[in-house]
C-alpha cells in the first residue's frame, strides 16, 4: 500500500491553467513525461477547501491572496501515477518561482509569477498521500 503512494502524486491545474486555456498543453506535458491520471475532479474550491489545503501556509503574508486566488476559478485535481512520482513531478513542474524555474519546465513556460504559476504538486510522498486523501476521501483508486 505504501509502496502504491510512493509512485502516486497529487496535482492541481490552478485558475490561471484554466484561464489561459492551456489545459491540453500542460495535460500533454504531464503525458510526455509518462504520468497516467489515474483520478481527475473539476471543481471550484470553496474559501474552506482551499484553507484547509494550504493551512500550512495559514500564517504567511501571502494566505489570503493565495485563497481568493486559488477560488476565483475552476481547477482540475489530478492524481498522476509514475515511477518516483512526486519527486519526478516537482522537477517537471519547476521552482514556485517561475523566475527562477529552470528551463523547459511548466512554470518557467507558463506561470505569471509566484502566486500565479499554473500548477501544484506534492511535496513529499506523505504530502501526497494526505492531499489524495483530502480530494479524493475514502476513494479506491484503480
Ligand atoms: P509550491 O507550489 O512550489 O510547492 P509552496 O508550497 O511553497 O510552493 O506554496 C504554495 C503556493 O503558495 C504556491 N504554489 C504559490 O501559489 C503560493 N506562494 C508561495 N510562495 C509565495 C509567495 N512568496 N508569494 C505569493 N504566493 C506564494
Amino acid at each position: 500500500m505504501e509502496q502504491e503512494y510512493e509512485n502516486r502524486t497529487l496535482a492541481i491545474l490552478k485558475p490561471d491553467c484554466i484561464e489561459k486555456k492551456i489545459i491540453g498543453r500542460v495535460i500533454s506535458r504531464l503525458e510526455n513525461e509518462g504520468f497516467e491520471i489515474v483520478a481527475g475532479r473539476v471543481c471550484k474550491l470553496t474559501d474552506k477547501e482551499a484553507e484547509g489545503f494550504y493551512r500550512v501556509h495559514q500564517n504567511k503574508g501571502f494566505f489570503r491572496d493565495l485563497i481568493k486566488f486559488m477560488t476565483s476559478g475552476k481547477v482540475i485535481v489530478l492524481v498522476l501515477q509514475r515511477e518516483n512520482a512526486v519527486e519526478k513531478l516537482r522537477e517537471v513542474i519547476g521552482a514556485t518561482d517561475p523566475a527562477e524555474a529552470k528551463e523547459g519546465t511548466i512554470r518557467r513556460e507558463f506561470a505569471d509569477n509566484k502566486q500565479n504559476n499554473i500548477i501544484h504538486a506534492s511535496d513529499s510522498p506523505e504530502n501526497a498521500k494526505k492531499e489524495i486523501s483530502f480530494f479524493f476521501p475514502g476513494y479506491i483508486l484503480i
